[in-house]
């Protein structure tokens, strides 16, 4: 079905492997495409309660493919019709997604696992702002998300320095989740991913929906985003069986509906 990603079920969880190994899992048209298809199928699965993206090998995604770009190429477009469409089927997902970082993460690599709602990161990952080496600005939505996950200035420093971030630094300033040993890496990113989708699916994305609002929303549209909200989640087959098994002191077992 995919060219350049292996997409599997494990458990609720829809894996997505992006598979250039060789290439440090470099993006050509073709891992646009499989990126942005796969989450959009994973999306739309009932069956699917969580989302991982990970990379095949020693690398999460070492961004662009620099061989398959040359000086005809306009940039402009390809982020128009490749990358922001990729992004946009994270942004739109209503399903935690989770970055798996198992290395480095470069350039459109680092703005893949940013796009992502959690980031667990091998201690042997990196992240780097790598355009910046190529005279290049941080692209794919790489300067919407990290002043909000670190703030402005060191966002800045980050973005000009394209200095290589250790997984400890990521952990210190808020780009990583949490950071596991490389030796259980696969199996700490599978439980955590496990742990997520048995939760209550509708009240994560609509989280995700009001947190995303905040920062484009006034305090009183805000508010009436929360009653709605609110409105929704309590008419969830998981917000009855929460107050049931808190009552009759038990472990709740969530739908996801
Ligand atoms: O239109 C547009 O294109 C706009 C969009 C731009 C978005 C961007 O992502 S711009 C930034 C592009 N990415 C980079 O500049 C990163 C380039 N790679 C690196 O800086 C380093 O490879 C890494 C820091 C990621 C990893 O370093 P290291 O020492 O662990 O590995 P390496 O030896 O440099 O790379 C291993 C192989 O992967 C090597 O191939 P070889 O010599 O074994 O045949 C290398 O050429 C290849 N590789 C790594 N990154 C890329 C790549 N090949 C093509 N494109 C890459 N981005």
């Amino acid at each position: 079905m995919f060219e350049t990603v292996i997409y599997e079920m494990r458990d609720s969880t829809a894996w997505i492997t992006l598979n250039r190994p060789d290439k440090l899992n470099a993006f050509t048209a073709q891992l646009n495409k499989d990126v942005a298809t796969a989450v959009r199928s994973a999306a739309k699965d009932k069956e699917v309660r969580a989302i991982v993206i990970t990379g095949a090998g020693r690398a999460f995604c070492s961004g662009q493919d620099l061989g398959d770009v040359d000086e005809t190429t306009d940039y402009g477009d390809v982020l128009r019709n490749r990358y922001n469409p990729m992004i946009m089927e994270i942004e739109k997902c209503e399903k935690p997604v989770i970055a798996a970082v198992n290395g480095v993460a470069a350039g459109a690599g680092m703005s893949l696992a940013l796009a992502c709602d959690f980031r667990v990161l091998s201690n042997k990952a990196s992240f780097v702002q790598a355009f910046i080496h190529v005279g290049l600005v941080p692209d794919a939505g790489n300067l919407y998300y990290l002043p909000k996950l670190v703030g402005h200035a060191k966002a800045l420093e980050l973005a000009v320095l394209g200095e290589k971030i250790s997984a400890e630094e990521c952990l210190r300033l808020g780009l990583a989740t949490k950071v596991v040993a490389a030796e259980s890496f696969s199996d700490e990113a599978e439980a955590f991913a496990g742990r997520l989708a048995a939760m209550p699916t509708k009240a994560i994305g609509l989280i995700k929906r009001n947190l995303k609002s905040s920062w484009e929303t006034g305090m009183a549209d805000f508010l009436e985003r929360d009653a709605q909200s609110q409105r929704i989640a309590s008419q969830s087959h998981d917000h009855k069986e929460g107050v049931q098994a808190f009552m009759e002191k038990r472990k709740p077992e969530f739908q996801g509906f």
